[in-house]
């Protein structure tokens, strides 16, 4: 069986902006493309919308693609659907499989914008019960099951919770899907939050893992060659360096400004999962197809040490104009440029001195830009303070651990004759007893 699978779609992102058809023209040419290479079922790893409530503007214009693809689906077909059963019915339309994701999560007694398409005939909602898809094969003797298990977006500290309710048991068709959309511990800088799941919390006995909600592309190979798949979104959102064609930033070791073209990775993508393929073998089974009305990212990641105002505003100048020369591969719509600056400037001049709306302005026919900046004012004080902190972070814990004792000692006006290294010492080793002794 094929099946499509296209996530984060996000329907109605930037909407009142020049970005608002972005979206809908991504989504719908993944949902068109997935009918002419010969889909028999889609499936929507969540954030179909960008809101749990999205405008009626959005839902008619979400509404139409799908009846759309409704349409064009049976005419290609003509009518037909190669024998494809849902839970052993028989399916004249396409089947759409849809969860919801973290920006559709509504309270269990409120409708969510995917229930609402559900209700519309235009797609299925997939959350805790599972659905077998299955196909009649030309060749009698073989059979071709496709169970789809999973949940919706769920507030993370709860996901495993929902793993752990025995929704995932048996899986049994020929292929086994498990869906979800969540944040994956594996995935966030180490440190962060942990009440997040992990890979390892993932239920065994499926053939394939995908996760929706983050919105760059990643594979994890999990136990015995089985894969998680992370599609990424089709539009693009955040705009994170990994989802950049072009990337030039500051080298943080040698202050050098470095230029890098990425690998195709970086470009926004649905996939073509054939299940027989993919049974032998996922890789085979698993193909990217790209969305060629998406726009290029350019990412302009620039770093200063105690700089001139004209100087960063020159050098800004200058590297938005060489990410301009690239050849877009997208002539039809302006590229993106994220332009990032931070570090500190010179002395006596503020960061609110530097006016990057005035400097991208001289470029809004070329590009859509989305510019921040993160300047310190250098003073001489302020440089020593950065040289007496960075002077600290060497330290070990130890010895900051005294320096703190020493700080502390001084401001109660201990006697002159107190030895802080002492009693630190009787500290680390818990000799509370000593410690009142001294
Ligand atoms: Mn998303």
């Amino acid at each position: 069986m094929k099946i499509a699978v296209i996530s984060d779609t996000h329907f109605g992102v930037f909407w009142g902006s020049e970005r608002e058809s972005d979206s809908f023209e991504q989504g719908k040419e993944a949902l068109f493309k997935a009918i002419e290479l010969g889909a028999d079922a889609i499936l929507l790893p969540g954030d179909v919308f960008d809101s749990k409530v999205p405008k009626p503007e959005v839902m008619a214009k979400a509404m139409s693609i799908f009846l759309k693809v409704h349409e064009f689906h049976a005419k290609k077909n003509t009518g037909k659907n190669n024998g494809i059963t849902v839970n052993g019915i028989p399916s004249q339309a396409i089947p759409i499989i849809a969860i919801h994701g973290t920006h559709e999560m509504r309270h269990k007694e409120f409708t969510n914008p995917i229930q609402s398409m559900e209700s519309a005939g235009l797609l299925t909602h997939l959350h805790m019960k599972p659905l077998v898809l299955s196909k009649q094969s030309e060749d009698e003797n073989t059979s071709d099951s496709v169970g789809i298990f999973g949940f919706g977006g769920v507030p993370d500290k709860y996901a495993k919770q929902f793993l752990d309710s025995g929704i995932v048991k048996n899986p049994e068709a020929d292929f086994n899907i498990f869906v979800f959309h969540q944040t994956l511990r594996e995935l966030i800088p180490t440190g962060q939050d942990m009440d997040v799941l992990s890979t390892s919390d993932l239920p065994s006995g499926f053939d394939f893992y995908i996760d929706g909600h983050i919105h760059w592309r990643h594979e994890i190979e999990l136990y015995s060659k089985k894969l998680l798949l992370i599609p990424g979104s089709t539009v693009l959102t955040q705009m994170k360096p990994n989802e950049a064609v072009v990337h030039i930033r500051t080298d943080p070791k040698n202050g050098k400004v470095t230029e890098k073209h990425n690998d195709s990775t970086a470009r926004k993508v649905f996939f073509m999962l054939d299940t027989l393929k993919a049974k032998q073998d996922i890789h085979l089974g698993l193909k990217p197809m790209d969305i060629r009305s998406q726009r290029d990212l350019y990412y302009i990641d620039l770093s200063f040490d105690s700089a001139e105002i004209e100087t960063i505003t020159d050098e800004c100048d200058k590297w938005v104009r060489k990410a301009l020369e690239s050849k877009p591969e997208n002539q039809r719509k302006k590229p993106l440029v994220r332009l990032r600056v931070s570090g500190s400037t010179e002395n006596g001049e503020k960061s609110s001195d530097l006016d990057l709306n005035h400097m991208i302005g001289k470029f809004s026919d070329q590009a859509i830009f989305s510019a921040s900046k993160q300047l310190s004012a250098k003073s001489l004080k302020e440089k020593l303070e950065v040289l007496r902190q960075s002077h600290k972070e060497k330290l070990s814990v130890n010895e900051l651990g005294l320096q703190i004792l020493e700080e502390c000692l001084e401001k109660r006006n201990y006697p002159q004759n107190q030895k802080p290294r002492e009693l630190f010492e009787l500290l680390v080793e818990g000799e509370i007893s000593g410690i009142l002794d001294e």
